[in-house]
């Protein structure tokens, strides 16, 4: 494998050639991950990585675009299909640079944003003091209801009449019930702000309707297309025709320069897979799995913030059920058996950041290993396995074992 690569560079080889067999051999549940189709692949490793294509389709400023344009315009009809939207810009090159080109078209600096706490489920492009949002804007941040885990609306209508953001932002990286838009659109209108729903994490929810649609009630959506819509790396936005003329260029030249048009292919392939009627079997079988995780966990005696999910992950809060285990500390000991998820930081959070009271288990990468319910069950179980008893090797052992078993029994890229 990577032969051409080998000749000229056996080192780079080695590594690509390791990642490929580290997907293969252990169970990818970090809740943003998924595993592309090896069409997606290719087309991401294309010729068009060489091509500077400044510009929208047709209006570009260099020469020998022709190509860049076509595929730059399938991906963009072929979003349109999938959400809905009456305008989608295709090239940003990440989630947060799609939000980056909201803020620059409809904000200045100093302007005021309101969104939810990282340690609630937000993320950092939302106005996180690390990030270039938190050190441009004037942040306030809401935060789930502490009985119930889900969106406090109630408090978020509230905190945006007093506070009068100019933007609301909603849409979440580690928040497992179904948003409601309609809700947070009505608190955006009440401070006669705008209504950013980032879908980074339920793109594919979304496209399949497993999820309710922001499209047609926010004034922008943003996302990124590697997550559950399972297309190449990288954003997007979709808006509708009044804020268009604002969004495109805040992309480029505002806040980005030559797209990256390898990876524009791959979020064409990529979305031309989920206008195919099995994306929706996909989509549902995402949810299904979460939820029959979520249930193992919570049969074991497990803490879920919102006390289940209705979308493709489940948040576990070790504090009551294993108050000496960092989220840390079980995610390093998860993948020595080759489960692969995240140490995450839950609502009320008591450690720190860096090793948080929770773990993000999500299902969309090992749906697309073919598993259903029996077979989530069972990692969940291995999960379950761990928590108890991170610290003896006999058991981490035989948890091993069953996920070399699982994998070959859910082969992944077979023949790539
Ligand atoms: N890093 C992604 C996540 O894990 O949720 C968000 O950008």
């Amino acid at each position: 494998m990577y032969d051409r690569v080998r000749e000229t560079d056996p080192a780079v080889a080695d590594a690509l050639a390791g990642e490929v067999d580290r997907q293969r051999e252990t169970l990818a549940m970090i809740a943003s991950e998924n595993h592309v189709s090896p069409a997606v692949l290719e087309a991401q490793g294309s010729a068009l990585t060489n091509k500077y294509a400044e510009g929208y389709p047709g209006e570009r400023y260099y020469a020998g675009c022709e190509f860049a344009d076509e595929v730059e315009q399938l991906a963009i009809e072929r979003a349109k299909e999938l959400w809905g939207a009456e305008h989608v810009n295709v090239q940003p090159h990440s989630g947060t640079q799609a939000n980056m080109g909201v803020y620059l078209a409809f904000l200045d600096p100093g302007d005021r944003i309101l969104s939810l706490d990282l340690n609630h489920g937000g993320h950092l492009s939302h106005g996180h003091p690390a990030n270039f949002t938190g050190q441009t804007y004037e942040v306030q941040q809401y935060e789930v209801n502490p009985e119930t885990g889900y969106l406090d609306y109630e408090g978020l209508h509230e905190m945006a009449e007093e506070f009068e953001p100019d933007v609301v932002v909603s849409g979440f990286s580690a928040y497992p019930r179904e948003v409601e838009f309609d809700r947070v659109q009505a608190a955006a209108d009440a401070a006669g702000a705008y209504h950013l729903a980032d879908i980074a994490h339920i793109t594919g929810l979304v496209a399949a309707a497993e999820h309710q649609s922001p499209v047609g009630t926010a004034d922008f959506v943003t996302g990124s297309t590697h997550k559950t819509i399972r297309a190449g790396r990288g954003g997007i936005i979709m808006t509708d025709g009044e804020h268009a003329d604002d969004i495109d260029p805040a992309v480029f030249p505002g806040g980005q320069g030559g797209p990256l048009m390898h990876n524009i292919a791959g979020k064409a392939v990529g979305f031309e897979e989920a206008l195919q009627p099995d994306f929706e079997a996909y989509a549902a079988q995402v949810v299904d799995n979460a939820k029959a995780m979520a249930e193992v966990f919570r049969d074991h005696g497990l803490s879920l913030v919102s006390d289940g999910t209705d979308t493709h992950l489940v948040l576990v809060d070790l504090r009551d059920s294993h108050p000496d285990l960092s989220g840390g500390t079980a995610e390093e000991a998860m993948e020595g058996t080759g489960l692969v998820l995240n140490a995450n930081t839950v609502p009320d959070e008591s450690r720190s950041p860096f090793d948080p009271s929770g773990i993000r288990v999500g299902t969309p990468a090992l749906t697309t290993r073919g598993m259903e319910e029996k077979a989530v069950s069972e990692v969940a179980h291995l999960i379950c396995r761990v928590l108890d008893d991170h610290d003896r090797q006999p058991v981490l052992d035989e948890v091993s074992e069953q996920v070399d078993a699982l994998c070959a029994d859910y082969p992944l890229y077979e023949g790539l």
